[in-house]
């Protein structure tokens, strides 16, 4: 038996108030934040998408295993943000258009903030246009891009392209992410950075703005 098995179990229940309950008993006997979120907040998820693939599942079990994810988040959130005391750059983050999955999304901009970044969330189901919009008048450092559905993940390429179009490609480093893409997809797409989780999140961006300032790109 696992320390985290109730939290894990909680998720998967769609059981909210215990899955609050559940992450902060866990922070005090000293689970990380990180260990929490990607060694069970995650595969908790991940379950509740295979029992969803295999029809044990259906969509009310989905948005009551979200709610008791982001409920745990809630709890797990302050001890991340304001971690990162130095401003490390700006993000514009959001999920592309025609998707509504937020949890991976979220997680990533609690870590960016943890890591000493500003996020401007732009929310979910966000057009290229808006996109495009939000570099043109934000002038972020970075533009972080997930996407949940092979069916949404195309939307990567073409905001890449409108930016390229737009002449502003050159204005801002491009990360994605989201369970279907690979470093393969963002490489095809000419995508800057790829990150598998949102603790790889955070690096990447790090990492892309300490070359920035060497004269990388
Ligand atoms: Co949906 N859904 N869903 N869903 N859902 C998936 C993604 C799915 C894999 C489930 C399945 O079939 N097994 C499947 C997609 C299949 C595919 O595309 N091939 C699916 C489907 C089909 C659908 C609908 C079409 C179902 C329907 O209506 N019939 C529908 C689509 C709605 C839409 O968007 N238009 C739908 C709806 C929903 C709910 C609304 C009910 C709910 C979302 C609630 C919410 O987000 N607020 C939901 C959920 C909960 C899921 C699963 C079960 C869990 C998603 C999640 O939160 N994972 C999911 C199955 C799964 O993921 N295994 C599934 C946990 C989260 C921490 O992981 O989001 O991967 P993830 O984020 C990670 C990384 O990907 C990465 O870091 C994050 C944190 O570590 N990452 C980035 C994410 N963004 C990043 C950006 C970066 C870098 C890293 O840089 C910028």
């Amino acid at each position: 038996m696992n320390a985290t098995d109730s939290l894990h179990e909680a998720v998967v229940v769609g059981d909210w108030d215990l899955a609050a309950l559940e992450a902060s008993r866990l922070l005090e006997i000293g689970v990380s934040p990180q260990e929490l979120v990607e060694g069970c907040l995650r595969p908790a998820m991940a379950t509740v998408g295979d029992r969803f693939s295999i029809g044990d599942y259906f969509l009310p079990d989905l948005l009551m295993a979200g709610r008791a994810m982001s409920r745990a988040m809630d709890i797990i959130r302050p001890l991340v943000v304001g971690k990162g005391i130095v401003q490390r750059g700006r993000v514009v983050l959001g999920t592309v258009q025609g998707d509504i999955h937020d949890i991976g999304k979220n997680m990533v901009a609690m870590f960016l903030q943890g890591t000493g970044f500003e996020v401007d969330d732009l929310g979910v189901d966000v057009s290229d246009e808006a996109y495009v919009h939000a570099v043109r008048e934000r002038h972020p450092d970075i533009l972080g891009l997930s996407a949940l559905l092979t069916t949404t993940m195309p939307r990567l390429r073409s905001i890449i392209m409108e930016l390229d179009a737009q002449g502003l490609r050159n204005t801002v480093l491009v990360v994605v992410g989201g369970a279907p893409v690979t470093q393969r997809y963002a490489d095809q797409i000419g995508a800057d950075g790829y990150a598998p989780d949102a603790g790889a999140a955070a690096k990447v961006c790090r990492h892309l703005m300490e070359s920035r300032h060497k004269g990388v790109r």
